[in-house]
């Protein structure tokens, strides 16, 4: 299996959607530094969102062997600039998150992961399952 990192800010949906790849329970957990394993790099949000910290999800970024740039269907704004991937020397791929939520905008979602440069966008809900094992698939090839 490829080794992903994800990317996203603060309550995307990361560290869930991580639960539900694993199959295990959904619980929450506020990640509070870089989770690091032989599968998933899991990030905590605020260093997509300070410029300080972002460095580090470039490094770590080189322990992986896939990009995946998280946006929710229910975020306000997007943190990722445009055409951002140039910035990786992994291939990089958008997840959008959240997708049962009764708010949700996947459009709007994968717009912003589009203008950040992703070709190959996953339509994901931790909740549902949708679009979780089409993701798992992909890490496999
Ligand atoms: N409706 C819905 N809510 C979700 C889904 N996935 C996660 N959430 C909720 O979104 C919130 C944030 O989820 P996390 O997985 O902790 O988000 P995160 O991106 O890891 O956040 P940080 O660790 O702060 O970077 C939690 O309350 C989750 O229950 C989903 O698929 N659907
Ligand atoms: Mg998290």
């Amino acid at each position: 299996m490829r080794k992903l990192i994800l990317i996203g800010k603060s309550e995307s949906g990361k560290s869930t959607l991580i639960d539900a790849i694993r199959g295990g329970d959904l619980a929450y957990h506020k990640t509070q530094y870089v989770l690091y394993s032989d599968d998933i790099i899991d990030t905590p949000g605020e260093y997509a969102e300070t410029k300080t910290l972002g460095g580090a999800l470039a490094v770590y970024s080189y322990e992986s062997d896939l990009v995946g740039l998280v946006a929710s269907a229910t975020q306000q704004r997007t943190y990722f600039p445009p055409n951002i991937v140039g910035m990786s020397n992994r291939p990089v791929v958008g997840v959008v998150t959240k997708i049962d939520a009764p708010d949700a905008r996947p459009d709007m979602a994968a717009m912003w992961l589009e203008d950040a440069g992703c070709e190959k966008i996953f339509f994901t809900s931790a909740y549902t399952g949708e679009g979780v094992q089409e993701l798992l698939d992909f890490l496999q090839k």
